[in-house]
């Protein structure tokens, strides 16, 4: 069992992590991605997912087009949790 995050812990979190913004349903942690077009967007996503199957922690997403909209939540959890957080870590490493 994994827990929550409580106030101290999310505030600490997004501290860390400025270009995602907490969302209330689901709890978790967002973040819009936007590439020069469905080539790189959809790149990004097939390196996230790879993430994703070593952490056995999935995100919930939408693609359209150049556009990646990913929410962090951890379902076991029923709502934000470590796992999100260092998810949302790694995919920013991605990036740099
Ligand atoms: N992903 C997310 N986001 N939350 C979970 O609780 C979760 C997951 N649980 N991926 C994992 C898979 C679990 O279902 C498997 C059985 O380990």
């Amino acid at each position: 069992m994994i827990a929550r995050l409580n106030d101290a812990e999310r505030a600490q979190a997004l501290a860390d992590l400025p270009e995602w913004t907490m969302v209330a349903t689901p709890d978790g942690l967002s973040r819009r991605f936007t590439f020069a077009d469905f080539n790189a967007a959809f790149g990004f996503m097939t390196r996230v997912a790879i993430l994703a199957e070593k952490a056995d922690h999935h995100p919930e997403w939408s693609n359209v087009y150049n556009r990646v909209d990913i929410v962090l939540t951890t379902h076991d959890a029923g709502g934000l949790s470590q796992r999100d957080v260092a998810l949302a870590r790694a995919i920013d490493a991605l990036l740099d």
